[in-house]
């Protein structure tokens, strides 16, 4: 095998990097071979938050430190090695949680601008959903209109982001035991702003410095994000553009047409792209498209707004976020569009090397060298078109270096919580009872949530995938999000035959029964709020205790690499999930805060962080405490009269 064919299990990945060697265009799998992580910074001890540094104080290399060489171990300051290591990590949180919440702060604005009736093209497509979101905003439905309502959630959300005081609301939510942990702590978030500010402002040179305050205020910040940005824009986004259900859908870049125009929508806000599904069928751009020679125009998704406009319209995905490169290098993609997150700045030096437009459309987000044409809310439809014409426009400056992958995986796509619900439950009595008895009687063993993202210092998509197989086969039912779901998808685990060909006796029995893949795909990255809405109604359904960190649950993130993933990691082991991430761990360089996050955080907020590159060790820990939570549930011994071994599966299988 190559070094080239090291990077990717993913063959449509490797036929598009060696085409890039040929055509002489770098990618970030050549730049990751070109420069090596900084040791100190991957460990969290390098300190920049004032300019008398960078102070760096990396961990010792041998253990058994003495109290005065620790002691010298500090920053100019005398910051220690604590204090630096937990305020890189909270700011990583405090990054992250901003991106969602900005993120969802937008979608609020064009929410309420929907409401009012201001901004044509955009409309209220889920009432029941906004009933139910209503009623959790405090908002009265009586006998007024949806627009009447719309308004007032509208403002109710977006005061959410600027509250001072008091608790956010969606996250009463959470189960009453959770919640009182976070009370109890001090850690229930206030206003989502307010709590990225306080973070901010702790982690300043000379405020916060003492390690466990630090990364408990932390842990509050990032509950800002789960259970209020991240949530808010789940929530808004059902409500403009549909709750998903189950779709078909396909995924890799084989999904590219050469006799078409291609238009990669790549980032996050699901708003223009949902326009520009609409404006599609603009019978005037479909004649634009053939008068150049084109067949149609071929919509494609990347990245997260590949995962929003996939789970509700269908529209095929290009590929997660280390292809975002590799569409471009194929030589047929016309325009890239994209708004904010995990767009990489290489993008517009890759566009150079072939004929594609790259677009960016966010007033937060220009890249140089590309062209900005940005998303007017109150003139979206004329934005979308004209967008679609550049595409259009530029099809015949392709150049003759055209050469797609012929990868194509099916999937099936679109499982919000309400979804689950409904098909466990069936419409009359829609319902988590099944699954929790299923979990109960032990055919499921517990769930995992297994979301995130790629990381070009290790190989694109294997340890999510090598991850997800091995969860399923040991009957753990697998929930995905974000680009680990891309990696479900194109090596065909998200398919109702997936269950069959590779998940455990009992977890197949129950998705065959069901009629369900046995891993979920639910959605984009702030669509981790629905995992956490979905945990809390197994907990309210009964009968597995009376808060998330009682469930056999665990979640991962093997592949991670942006700040955003350590804000979701962050607020999921402060809702009291098991959480384990890859790659690298960033507060390596001091014992102490990596003991508080791994071992402590277990004692007061119930869940804790766990870090473990290798898939199959990764799997055995979130296995073996799924397994712990189930014998403290008294439900182990259930679990043992279900499992078969080999000589009594071939007998159930030749009989
Ligand atoms: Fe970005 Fe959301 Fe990570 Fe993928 S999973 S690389 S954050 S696109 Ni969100």
């Amino acid at each position: 095998m190559s070094d080239l064919e090291k990077k990717s299990i993913d063959p449509a990945t490797i036929q598009m990097l060696k085409k890039a060697q040929v055509d002489g265009c770098e990618t970030i799998f050549d730049r990751a071979d070109a420069m090596k992580p900084c040791p100190i910074g991957a460990e969290g001890s390098c300190c920049k938050h004032c300019v008398m540094g960078p102070c760096r104080v990396p961990a010792p290399k041998k253990k058994g430190e003495t109290p005065a060489e620790k002691t010298r171990r500090t920053g100019l300051c005398g910051a220690t090695a604590e204090t630096i290591s937990a305020r890189n990590f909270a700011r990583m949180v405090a990054a992250g949680t901003a991106a969602h919440s900005d993120h969802a702060r937008g979608v609020t604005e064009v929410f309420l601008s929907t409401a009012k009736g201001e901004v044509p093209g955009f409309e209220i497509k889920d009432e029941q959903k906004l009933y139910q979101l209503a009623m959790d905003l405090g908002v009265e439905i009586g006998n007024r209109s949806v627009r009447e309502i719309a308004i007032d959630v509208g403002h109710k959300a977006l005061s959410e982001f600027g509250r001072q005081e008091g608790e956010i609301l969606l996250a009463k939510r959470a189960p009453l035991k959770r919640q009182e942990i976070w009370r109890n702590l001090g850690v229930y978030p206030r206003g989502i702003d307010r709590e990225v500010v306080d973070l901010l402002h702790r982690t300043c040179m000379g405020v916060d410095q003492e390690y466990k305050d630090l990364l408990l205020s932390a842990a509050r910040c990032s509950l800002a994000d789960g259970w209020g940005g991240s949530m808010i824009s789940t929530e808004l986004q059902d409500v403009l553009f549909g709750t998903p259900v189950p779709v078909m859908g396909k995924m890799n870049l084989g999904v590219l047409k050469k006799d078409e125009v291609n238009v990669v929508i790549h980032g996050h806000e699901p708003l223009l792209p949902e326009i520009i599904v609409g404006v599609l069928q603009d019978p005037e751009i479909q004649k634009a498209a053939r008068t150049v020679g084109a067949k149609g125009i071929n919509l494609t998704g990347m990245c997260c707004s590949a995962n929003e406009v996939l789970m509700r319209h269908g529209i095929p995905v290009g590929g997660n976020f280390l292809q975002q490169e590799l569409a471009i290098v194929t030589g047929v993609v016309d325009a890239m569009v994209v708004d904010v997150q995990c767009e990489m700045q290489s993008l517009a030096q890759v566009a150079k090397c072939y004929h594609t437009k790259l677009i960016t459309t966010s007033p937060r987000a220009k890249i140089e060298g590309a062209m900005h044409m940005e998303f007017d809310e109150r003139h979206a439809q004329d934005v979308a078109k004209k967008i679609l014409m550049v595409a259009i426009d530029n099809y015949k400056n392709r150049k003759p270096n055209v050469e797609i992958p012929t990868e194509t995986t099916d999937t099936v796509v679109g499982f919000s919580h309400e979804t689950i619900n409904y098909l466990l439950g069936g419409v009359f009595r829609a319902s988590y009872r099944p699954l929790n008895e299923n979990i109960i009687n032990g055919r499921i063993r517990g769930i995992a949530g297994v979301v995130g993202c790629n990381n070009a210092r290790v190989t694109h998509d294997e340890p999510n995938f090598i991850l997800i197989k091995e969860l399923i086969k040991n009957d753990v039912l697998v929930l995905v999000t974000g680009c680990s779901a891309m990696a479900a998808g194109k090596g065909g685990l998200l398919t109702p035959e997936a269950a069959k060909l590779y998940a455990g006796e009992g977890l197949a029995s129950v998705c065959e029964t069901v009629g369900i893949p046995p891993v979920l795909h639910m959605g984009a990255c702030v669509d981790n709020s629905r995992i956490l809405m979905a945990a809390t109604a197994v907990v309210k359904d009964g009968g597995l205790g009376d808060d998330i960190s009682d469930l056999p649950a665990a979640g991962a993130a093997l592949e991670w690499m942006s700040e955003k993933a350590i804000a979701i990691g962050q607020y999921f082991v402060a809702s009291g999930v098991f959480t384990v991430f890859g790659v690298t761990w960033p507060t390596t360089g001091s014992e102490e805060v990596t003991k508080y996050l791994f071992e402590e955080f277990e004692n007061t907020l119930k869940g804790k962080w766990g870090f473990e590159p290798d898939p199959l060790k990764a799997a055995k820990l979130m296995i073996e405490h799924i397994d712990k939570k189930r014998k403290a549930l008294g439900i182990d011994k259930a679990r043992e009269r279900v499992l078969f071994d080999m000589a009594k599966r071939r007998e159930l299988d030749a009989a």
